[in-house]
């Protein structure tokens, strides 16, 4: 704990030069359609952790008048709805040790609200939501990739009861979307996206022995992840491993 940040920085290159390169965060993506437990497994792993999370429906875009009067023509479940340029910037900046104001999007008005959301570098972040795995660039920074896998009836069961109760939605508005935009996008970028994962979690958080498993894995990388001292926060996740 007493050791500083100077410590944990890596100075050495392959020319025998002295390089100095910062000590990065260990990131896990979690993907899996709509309502396939993504936010559930994330707090458990959370929960084990105490590590941030970052969930990708704050980098929606806020839409405008014309879009808002169109709003059931409008496909949230497209890569394009994201504002994918300001995510990779915000995790560019975290794996560099800098703390990041992540957009507030409300998913009732369809708008970006204030304030935002102050994140802190630390030793493990978990960025969640359907299309976390779709990007390649977004792909890249990951260090694990989840997929929550749950049967699309389960999926859209949760989904209706959801969006009825906590979304405020009616629920032929909520069938006419997964028909019209959230079914035909998983098909063609979240299911795909599928491939890229490195763990697929069958039957979502229901699934405790794949928690415990993944849990246990990151404990273990961020026990040789040499950067695991450099936060203070870190160490708070780091004593944990020693008990
Ligand atoms: P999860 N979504 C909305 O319903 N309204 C918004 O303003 C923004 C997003 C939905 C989106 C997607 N789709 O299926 C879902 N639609 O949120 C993703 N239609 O959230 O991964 O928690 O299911
Ligand atoms: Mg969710």
């Amino acid at each position: 704990l007493t050791t500083s940040v100077k410590d944990h920085i890596s100075t050495h290159s392959n020319d025998g030069s002295k390089e100095i390169t910062p000590k990065q965060p260990f990131i896990i993506g979690v993907a899996g359609g709509t309502a396939s437990g993504k936010t559930t497994v994330c707090n458990m792993i959370v929960l084990q952790l105490r590590d941030q999370r970052i969930v990708l429906d704050s980098f929606y875009y806020s839409l405008n008048d014309k879009q808002l009067e169109k709003v059931h023509e409008y496909n949230f479940d497209h890569p394009d709805a994201f504002n994918t340029e300001l995510l990779l910037s915000c995790m560019e900046k975290l794996k560099h040790g800098q703390a990041v104001n992540i957009p507030n999007y409300d998913v009732k008005s369809h708008k970006c609200v204030e304030p935002e959301r102050k994140v802190n570098p630390s030793d493990v972040i978990i960025l969640e939501g359907i299309l976390v795995l779709q990007d390649p660039r977004v792909r890249d920074l990951m260090n694990m990739k989840i997929f929550v896998d749950t049967d699309s009836d389960v999926r859209l069961a949760r989904r209706i009861q959801r969006d009825t109760t906590d979304r405020e939605r009616n629920i032929e508005n909520v069938l006419d979307q997964y028909t019209k935009f959230v079914k035909p996008s998983f098909d063609e970028f979240i299911l795909p996206s599928k491939k890229h994962a490195d763990i697929i979690i069958p039957r979502g958080a229901d699934n405790d022995v794949a928690i415990d498993l993944i849990v246990q894995h990151i404990r273990t990388k961020l026990g040789q992840h040499d950067l695991c001292k450099i936060y203070p926060n870190v160490f708070l996740i780091y004593s944990t491993f020693q008990i």
